[in-house]
């Protein structure tokens, strides 16, 4: 198949999704071009089968505002006429979803055929979709597919009511490559991190305020009160600064380490016990799932999707959004008893592997395009 993805390219689970996603299409034989405005940071290297199409805005001086959506629908148009795309796989309905659907009202007739299938990631639906000003725009974005899948059963479900969608939605969970995500005692740089043995707690986000990074702080601050302990945080974002403070202002600054945006978070997750995330809302939780894949056990919160990642008791805990002592119970239970945490672990990494294989996965993304492309109904209406 010649298949189009339209991803966002920002530290984030929707431009991982779409870039390993493509590597993996690549990798059996499908022509697959990437659109969007940078280049992901998960899809650096050289793939025979894929290509990059990045989207140029230019500088023209009259725009206050460059037009991207046009500049992407633009790119999208070039390219499936130049390479008979067949179909455009957008990961987030705004803006990418709009962009596909002007793309396809423009293009020559012999690519008419082109299907257009849109992953709602979480933010799209939860906040900016539903905001007053992008409802119509988004809603227009979903109905119009060919195909709609969701990341989640939860945000399946969230898709129907906000939109009042009623067509069928394909819910495709995201995953993960177990082979590079995976138990590494030998290369693991926990001597560096902890090197008195303390345990070593991990978050790993964009930082945004949905993450709810104060609780990971509060939750570590509570644990250190009980036992020598590590908070080892990967990423930035805007509550990057409030966390620094947070953690002084609680008089644990020197146990916690801020490691910045890394790109091999996969060499940082093996060296930790017990990963946390926190969120106000999250339709997965992709980064749960790596450091599941890790070995390592999840406290995380009873919202979203995070459910249909995490079984309590058996491979993490879930808490309510924002009881910071629940979370801090089981991470010191969990700290102090390696057995049990280990026997937790084991089960995160068997999860990982048997449930949310990228082959598992791809297939089933395989079948949405193939489905699409041999249905006669312009839409999933
Ligand atoms: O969580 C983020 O800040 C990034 C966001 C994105 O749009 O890239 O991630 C969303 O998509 C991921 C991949 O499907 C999911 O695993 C995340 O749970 C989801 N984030 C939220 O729902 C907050």
């Amino acid at each position: 198949m010649k298949i189009g993805i339209a991803c966002y390219p920002t530290y984030g689970g929707s431009g991982v999704v779409a870039s390993e996603l493509a590597i993996d299409l690549a990798k059996r034989g499908h022509e697959v071009h990437v659109f969007s405005y940078a280049m992901p940071f998960r899809l650096r290297g050289f793939y025979e089968n894929m290509y990059f199409h990045e989207i140029d805005v230019g500088n023209y001086p009259l725009f206050k505002y460059p037009p991207i959506t046009l500049a992407a629908a633009c790119k999208m148009i070039e390219i499936a006429e130049a390479r008979g795309l067949e179909v455009l796989h957008v990961h987030y309905a705004i803006p990418w979803a709009v962009c596909a659907h002007l793309a396809r009202e423009v293009v020559q007739e012999s690519c008419k055929r082109l299907k257009i299938v849109t992953t709602l990631h979480g933010t799209d639906i939860t906040l900016v979709g539903a905001e007053p000003q992008f409802f119509k725009m988004t809603k227009f974005g979903i109905e119009r597919s060919d195909a709609v899948t969701a990341v989640s059963s939860y945000l399946a479900l969230e898709t129907r009511k906000t939109f009042h969608f009623e067509c069928p939605i394909d819910v495709i969970h995201n995953s993960v490559d177990s082979a590079r995500f995976a138990p590494r005692q030998a290369k693991c740089c926990r001597k560096h991190f902890a090197p008195n043995g303390e345990k070593i707690m991990l978050h790993v986000s964009n930082f945004r305020p949905v993450k709810n990074i104060p609780d990971v702080v509060k939750t570590f601050a509570f644990v250190r009160k009980k036992m020598p302990a590590r908070l080892l945080m990967a990423g930035d974002g805007p509550e990057l600064p409030h966390a620094r403070q947070l953690a002084q202002e609680l008089g644990v600054e020197k146990d916690v380490l801020f490691l910045g945006n890394q790109e091999s978070v996969e060499e940082i997750l093996p060296c930790g016990d017990l990963f946390m995330l926190p969120s106000a809302y999250e339709s997965f939780g992709l980064a749960a799932l790596e450091a599941m894949s890790c070995g390592l056990p999840v406290l995380a919160t009873e919202i979203g999707g995070l459910g249909e990642v995490i079984t309590p008791g058996v491979d993490g805990w879930l808490c309510h959004v924002g009881d910071t002592e629940c979370m801090a119970e089981r991470a010191i239970d969990l700290l102090q008893n390696d057995a049990k945490r280990q026997k937790m672990g084991q089960a995160a990494r068997q999860k990982a592997v048997e449930k949310f294989s990228p082959e598992r996965i791809v297939n089933q993304y395989e079948a949405v395009y193939q489905r699409v492309l041999s249905s006669a109904e312009a839409c999933a209406k």
